[in-house]
């Protein structure tokens, strides 16, 4: 059971009362089993009582009377149905900024989720971009959404890009923006800005469903579409534009809907045919290639994958979008790519988006490409993050997880006494290639060692050192920092994993990996993060909110005190137009001030060390740091680096 903080703590006397007023309150609320609403009880009309607080609100400070609340106190209303709806669906957590057009919804989440089992806990944000971030970041590691609310309009505009990163990342998102539908109950100026008739057709083109449901039987129906959509892959965010009027309006007696049982669909696997076609290609070749993407979305995908490889002693190539393949398994011959590329004769992409990336202009003549993709079964057209069309010798339009115990049972029965020598010369063969590369990875690391600002490499190396005795994750995509973790750190389990942002959006990282030590937290895994300073303050307060729930998170502050990807690009231009790169720091770096991480972090509540200049100092500055964490609560590091 997720703990709670003081904060969020009603009395005593308070829950006692509300669970003595509640009607949908209680576990028997929900039908054991079914996860029907059992017979309902009959809405306890309380006494009529005048407000006995003063309600402000936006709209009241600017001028405008405050709703009158007088006669209208009930104890039942669609909200609370609608907390029944989310919580028979498995959601945890909903995170959320608040807004007054889901104030229904989050007053039942804490009066009534938080309060009855199971519980459904409210998680506070300070940017609509974090509460979706977080629910992006939970997903990869808990295997399902979790809920995220956010204000009409404005609200949803600003969790905008957050959506597309979950939608270009494949993630389930189960979002809710509310929506004040009945012009006749907007109340002053702001509420007609915060209105809007169709809400949702500023992210329709990145996410996977949307509705606007005007009854609850209806928000029952959209809310299992929606949850059914976001996780039959590809996953994909959702959003329900959910009506004021709907959350806040009493049940009627005699009116309760049904939650509805959910039954999440299998998901599409390849037609034996086609997985038959696949082994025999893969058995026959002398060089096949495996190529994984988002291939692995639960541990048993990453089990599957080393199945697979160790059957046919092949090589694994790993875009990184997930913890596809451990990344120390002789087997793993990422860092050869290239080469490897280029003497396959058969090569296999796994849930591969950028095919054409990897194989162009390497391609041997003759050699053979096949996609298993849930990509090719779902596609919308206005964002481009499908990426270039690519000629393949065939296609499986299915997961690749749900395929891979097929298509590994296959290639076993395809397998003969005599190909299985030639796999195993194979075999050995990658397998020394793998500790030559590791070897040289570890050359490679050792350049600079002692430079100032410190390398990408030593901070990596002294990061792991500290680590990797623990039960580590590690929640950042690496490519900024050239993937050293992948090259010198020892990962052997899908949580330790997530990949990157998927869009690529900035402001992704501290969100997602609050998100994703929220759901470590009850393995007591050690989440960890590596991550820019440009992306940080995109999005700073979530370090709030992991101070506020007490959220176990060591943030490593990757310092090159720019926005270095940026000055390499612009660089470039001036290299181009012949003009020196004396001036390309202009509008890209982040100094004259620099951020003191530290402060921000100590300004909300969060342990910091740092900013650490010397390499020598970070062994001690993270050791602190992580003994602070292990009392369950987020530190960071700030670590003055090299853009690269
Ligand atoms: C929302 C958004 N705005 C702008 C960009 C363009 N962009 C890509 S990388 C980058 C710099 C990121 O800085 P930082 O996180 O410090 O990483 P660094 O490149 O310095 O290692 C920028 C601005 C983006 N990807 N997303």
């Amino acid at each position: 059971m997720p703990r709670r903080t003081k904060s969020t703590e009603p009395s005593a006397a308070g829950r006692r009362q509300f669970l003595k007023t509640a009607t949908l309150a209680g576990t028997g609320a929900l039908a054991a089993g079914t996860g029907t609403v059992a017979a309902a009880a009959e809405p306890t009309q309380a006494a009529p009582k005048k407000s006995a607080v003063q309600l402000t609100s936006r709209a009241s400070e600017q001028g405008a009377p405050p709703p009158n609340l007088e006669g209208a106190t009930h104890t039942t209303c669609g909200s609370d149905f609608m907390i029944d709806v989310m919580r028979n669906l498995g959601i945890e957590y909903v995170a959320a900024i608040p807004g007054n057009t889901f104030k229904g919804l989050h007053e039942s989440i804490i009066n009534y989720g938080m309060l009855t089992a199971p519980m459904l806990e409210h998680i506070s944000c300070m940017h609509e971009e974090i509460s979706v971030a977080i629910a992006h970041g939970y997903a990869k590691i808990a295997g399902k959404p979790m809920a995220c609310m956010m204000h009409s309009t404005v609200g949803l505009q600003h969790g905008s890009m957050a959506i597309y990163n979950a939608w270009a990342d494949r993630v389930p998102v189960f979002a809710i923006v509310g929506a004040q539908m009945d012009a006749a109950k907007r109340r002053s100026y702001v509420d007609w800005q915060h209105s809007v008739f169709d809400g949702p057709a500023l992210v329709r083109d990145f996410t996977k469903f949307d509705d606007t449901p005007i009854s609850l039987s209806h928000f029952a129906e959209s809310a299992n579409r929606a949850y059914k959509f976001s996780m039959t892959p590809p996953y994909g965010p959702t959003v329900l534009a959910v009506d004021q009027n709907l959350q806040e309006d009493p049940i009627e007696k005699g009116t309760l809907a049904n939650v509805l049982k959910h039954v999440q669909p299998s998901p599409p696997r390849g037609d034996d045919a086609a997985v038959q076609e696949v082994a025999r290609l893969l058995v026959n070749a002398e060089h096949p290639v495996i190529v994984a993407d988002r291939a692995a979305r639960t541990p048993a995908g990453l089990a599957l994958m080393v199945e697979l490889a160790e059957a046919l002693q092949a090589p694994v190539i790993d875009m990184y979008g997930r913890m596809n393949f451990p990344w120390r398994h002789p087997l793993n011959q990422t860092r050869a790519q290239a080469e490897k590329i280029g003497e396959a004769d058969v090569i296999l992409g796994l849930e591969l988006t950028d095919f054409w990336g990897v194989t162009n202009g390497r391609l041997a003549p003759g050699a053979k490409r096949i996609s298993i993709t849930s990509g090719d079964l779902y596609l919308k057209a206005n964002y481009q993050d499908f990426e270039r069309f690519t000629p393949v010798d065939i296609a499986l339009a299915a997961d690749a997880e749900a395929t891979l115990p097929y298509l590994v049972e296959a290639v076993r029965k395809l397998t003969t006494a005599a190909r299985r020598s030639v796999f195993e010369a194979r075999g050995a063969k990658l397998a020394h290639d793998h500790q030559t590369a590791l070897e040289q990875s570890r050359e490679a690391a050792a350049v600079g060692w002692d430079a100032q600002p410190i390398t990408t490499a030593r901070m990596c190396a002294e990061v792991y050192e500290q680590i990797r005795n623990e039960d580590w994750a590690l929640c950042n995509g690496t490519v900024f920092q050239n993937n050293w973790p992948q090259q010198l750190w020892t990962a052997t389990q899908h949580h330790q994993y997530i990949g990157d942002s998927g869009a690529y959006g900035l402001g992704y990282l501290p969100g997602a990996t609050v998100g994703a030590a929220l759901a470590h937290r009850k393995h007591g895994r050690l989440a960890v993060a590596i991550g820019g300073d440009g992306d940080l303050m995109f999005t700073p307060g979530a370090l709030w909110t992991a101070a506020h729930h007490k959220i176990q998170l060591l943030y490593v502050v990757h310092n090159n005190r720019a926005y270095h990807q940026e000055i390499m690009y612009v660089q470039m231009m001036a290299n181009k137009r012949n003009r020196g790169i004396d001036r390309a720091h202009m509008g890209n770096a982040i100094t004259d001030p620099n951020v003191d991480f530290t402060k921000l972090a100590n300004g909300m509540g969060v342990f910091a060390e740092g900013a650490v200049t010397d390499p020598k100092d970070l062994a001690g500055a993270l050791k602190r740091a992580i003994a602070v964490v292990k009392r369950g609560v987020p530190a960071l590091v700030d670590v003055i680096s090299q853009g690269r």
